[in-house]
């Protein structure tokens, strides 16, 4: 099973978008194995976002993320790093397609409701950065059976 990152956003948690917006990967059936409420600081916005650090548009960036409280997760699925990316749309919400959680919830390229890797190397990299070993729970879902084949891993 393959692993991603995923992050509700301070607009996400501020609009009470919380539980709608996790029941989309729910009712897609991914698995959760972490989930945790914090904080993200300047430092570690600056962690996350090392490859946006330079550009003009992080500082607005990084007072949105450090704004409000976050929720992270960490997601098992086959192909989930493809999977959620397209399950969030377009980074800008003004340009994802209507069915996309950003499509559907969001108006904006910055407030765009969640975050999730956009690679297994990234999503490797994140899940280091938010969650130590302990708090990545393994488990195997009794109805993974009627989720999915046995030949479709
Ligand atoms: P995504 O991979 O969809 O999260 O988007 P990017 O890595 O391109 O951008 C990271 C975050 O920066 C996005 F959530 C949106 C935000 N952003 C801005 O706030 N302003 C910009 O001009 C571009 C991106």
């Amino acid at each position: 099973m393959d692993q991603t990152f995923v992050m509700f956003k301070p607009d996400c948690i501020e609009r009470g978008l919380l539980t709608k917006v996790m029941s989309r990967f729910e009712d897609k059936g991914l698995r959760l194995v972490a989930l945790k409420m914090l904080r993200v600081t300047p430092e570690l916005a600056k962690q996350h976002y090392a490859e946006h650090v330079e550009k003009p548009f992080y500082p607005s960036l990084e007072s949105f993320i450090t704004a409000a409280p976050v929720v992270a997760a960490i997601y098992e699925g086959l192909d989930v790093v493809r999977v959620v990316r397209e399950m969030l749309g377009a980074t800008s919400g003004l340009k994802a397609a209507a069915g996309t959680i950003r499509g559907d919830f969001s108006a904006s390229r910055q407030m765009n409701l969640v975050h999730a890797s956009d690679s297994a190397e990234s999503a490797a990299r994140e899940i280091g950065i938010y969650f130590s070993e302990k708090e990545i729970v393994a488990w195997e879902p009794r109805c993974d059976d009627m989720l999915r084949a046995a030949d479709e891993a």
